[in-house]
């Protein structure tokens, strides 16, 4: 009896090993003329995300409003600010929520997108700040695919 837990402990170790370990997945988002393709994307804990065709654009969680610079990512998470052109891979995005970013040259044109990391544990406290313009229809867009 006690032989057997121990091996179901240990198969469930193992298998939680390989699905973060080996299964952590790289995900591409290309930069469009003034949209990011695909604009929303789930993906899961520990994943990454890589920028490509990046000339011209810029990918950064840190929005400055009127009140200051506010990022839309969950507690704990980090953001990012990519340079000018660079073709930028996230760090692993371990803390579970949604992640918005923009592009600073074409956000007046409401160049931005969604990153969603397994739950979407922060999308609430996002939508309770009571977005506005294009950071109004990006967490629109996150909605949708939350609710999908
Ligand atoms: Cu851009």
């Amino acid at each position: 009896m006690k032989y057997g837990k121990t091996l179901i402990a240990v198969a469930l170790s193992a298998a939680t090993l390989m699905s973060s370990a080996v299964m952590a997945e790289n995900h591409t988002v290309s930069a469009a003329v003034t949209s990011f393709k695909p604009m929303v994307i789930k993906i899961q804990p520990g994943d990454t995300v890589s920028f490509e065709n990046m000339n011209g654009h810029i990918t950064n969680t840190v929005f400055t409003e009127a009140d200051g610079k506010h990022q839309y990512i969950p507690e704990g998470a980090e953001g990012w600010t990519s340079a000018m052109g660079e073709n930028f891979t996230t760090n692993p995005l371990t803390v579970e929520g949604v992640y918005l970013y923009k592009c600073d040259p074409h956000w007046g044109a409401g160049m931005g997108g969604v990153i969603i990391v397994g739950e979407a544990t922060n999308l609430q406290a996002i939508q309770d700040t009571k977005p506005k313009g294009a950071l109004k229809r990006l967490v629109k867009k996150a909605a949708k695919a939350v609710a999908k």
